[in-house]
């Protein structure tokens, strides 16, 4: 069986551990064929006939991931780099901190960039800052930009089958 990993980093308290909670709750209802769930973080997925397991990754944003980083993102084969809608340091810190890291530990893994915490943010105000943030993704090459609640699961069903054809 093909084994598939799903790095997961961003700032502290954007929702990674949330997000992934979620992902998880969203996927074992699909109405596509669902997956074996192993444990909170990894999944027997069918995609195009073959069979893959899947392990996500969560991190910490602690001294702890300066030493892991090194072993982990080698044996990635994604990564989704999150960062909280509502707080704009957590989007700086994409072109400023995350991307450069991740570009050098595995610079040909596919991004997927994800604005959390959608249910925060409404209004015409955000519609200006949503074209900001997308341009990010762009800026970054990423493959794919979602924006998403991992509290009220907006935009988290679409994601989880746009994740599976796409990176998995
Ligand atoms: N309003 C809102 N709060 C969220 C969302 N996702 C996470 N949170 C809250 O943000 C805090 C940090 O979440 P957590 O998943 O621990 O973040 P992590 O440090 O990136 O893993 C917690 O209090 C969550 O309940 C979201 O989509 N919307
Ligand atoms: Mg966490």
């Amino acid at each position: 069986m093909e084994k598939k990993r799903l790095t997961i980093v961003g700032d502290a308290a954007v929702g990674k551990s949330s997000l992934i909670r979620s992902f998880m709750k969203i996927i074992m209802n699909a109405e596509y064929i669902p997956p074996v769930i192993i444990d909170d973080y990894s999944l027997v997925l069918e995609v195009r006939g073959d069979t893959k397991l899947l392990l996500i990754n969560d991190t910490l944003s602690s001294r702890y991931w300066s030493k892991l980083k090194g072993l982990i993102y080698p044996e990635t084969d994604a990564v989704m780099i999150v960062f909280d809608i509502t707080s704009t340091d957590s989007l700086s810190n994409v072109t400023d901190h995350w991307f450069p890291e991740v570009s050098s530990y595995c610079p040909n893994v596919p991004i997927i960039l994800v604005g959390n915490k959608k249910d925060l943010r409404k209004g015409d105000d955000d519609k200006v800052d949503y074209t900001e943030r997308k341009a990010k993704a762009k800026r970054i090459g990423a493959r794919d930009y979602i924006e998403c609640s991992a509290i009220t699961m907006e935009g988290i069903p679409g994601f989880a089958r746009r994740n599976n054809n796409n990176f998995i």
